[in-house]
């Protein structure tokens, strides 16, 4: 297979764009591709300042590396949650996120869950749960709830994750097969800070197969955690994506369309506004300053002070 731009051999076929490259010209169109998202989903421009969250993974590291090739101003943010199991999950992903940063220069801001709360993310969940449930739910929280702290109180304009195509078509395929109007409604590549307290976040890998980010992560040498986290094994999201990746294999290009049709036809108003469950959050929670559905503290600063 060989390069369609300059004919020399070709490091990765995209049958969904019928698309061979090589390695020079797929980093150039990985980065000329992130900026035209960028552009059309007006994500942010090259004077706001932008938090990426990194996890250790190839997506957001490769999203911190895109941003900072492009020339944006992007500093890091690692949050330890303080899961040990398998290689010692977090420990690994902390440190490569560090190296990550350190050789380019970079600036990372870490969250030390257990240090800053006095208590792990599995342990906040093993007392919730009376030591019976994942640790998802739990986890989701503190990770939404830190992200957004640490982005406003070091005045950033945007905070960026590394979702990519995979990971929207599987929330797009769970929520679609369990209708949920409200999650559909906000399911975007830019969810803006409409309340007070939040800040707006963007995912500019959104359009990326995860075999795309693989790839790039690969040959531009970047050393990244491939375990997954533990706890995702048996989750609905990888089952979605089991069942995405079968239709792949058949039709090249479904999971892309897919993705794209929806955003049209919201784009379009299929989805009414009214059904947003964010237009109930008005209040605003008296210890954290975020907003929260019920008037009180949220969810979040109640589940930590229950703690001590
Ligand atoms: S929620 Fe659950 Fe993830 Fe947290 S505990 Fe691991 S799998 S990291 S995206
Ligand atoms: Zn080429
Ligand atoms: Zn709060």
């Amino acid at each position: 297979m060989k390069c369609r731009k300059c004919g020399a051999k070709a490091v990765i076929n995209m049958r969904q764009h019928k698309l061979a490259l090589c390695k020079e010209h797929y980093l150039d169109w990985i980065l000329e591709q992130t900026q035209r998202f960028i552009k059309k989903y007006k994500m942010f421009t090259p004077q706001e300042r932008i938090l990426v969250a990194v996890s250790g993974g190839k997506d957001s590291l490769s999203l911190w590396d895109i941003l900072w090739r492009l020339g944006y101003q992007a500093d890091g943010l690692y949050i330890g949650l303080g899961i040990d199991e398998g290689i010692g999950y977090s420990a690994e992903s902390q440190r490569l996120s560090e190296q990550f940063a350190a050789q380019r220069g970079l600036r990372l801001h870490i969250v030390d869950v257990d240090q800053q709360y006095g208590e792990t993310i599995p342990e906040m969940a093993d007392r919730t749960t009376r030591g019976r449930g994942k640790p998802c739910a739990v986890c989701g929280m503190a990770k939404r709830h830190i992200m957004n702290r640490v982005a406003r109180e070091g005045g950033y304009d945007v905070l960026a994750t590394g979702h990519n195509l995979d990971d929207e078509a599987a929330v797009l395929f769970g929520n679609t097969l369990n209708w949920i109007p409200g999650y559909l409604v906000r399911q975007s590549p830019v969810l803006e800070a409409n309340r007070p307290g939040l800040v707006r976040k963007v995912k500019p890998l959104c359009r990326f197969y995860e075999r795309e980010m693989a790839a790039y992560a690969l040959l531009r040498g970047i050393e990244y955690i491939y375990e997954e986290c533990p706890h995702s094994v048996g989750s609905k999201s990888l089952y979605y994506k089991e069942i995405l990746n079968r239709l792949e294999e058949d039709r090249p290009g479904a999971k892309l369309s897919f993705y794209l049709r929806f955003l049209q036809a919201r784009e379009e108003g299929l989805f009414a506004p009214q059904a947003d469950p964010q237009v109930e959050l008005l209040h605003t929670c008296p210890s954290c300053g975020q907003p929260t559905t019920a008037p009180g503290e949220c969810a979040f600063c109640r589940l930590v002070k229950s703690a001590s």
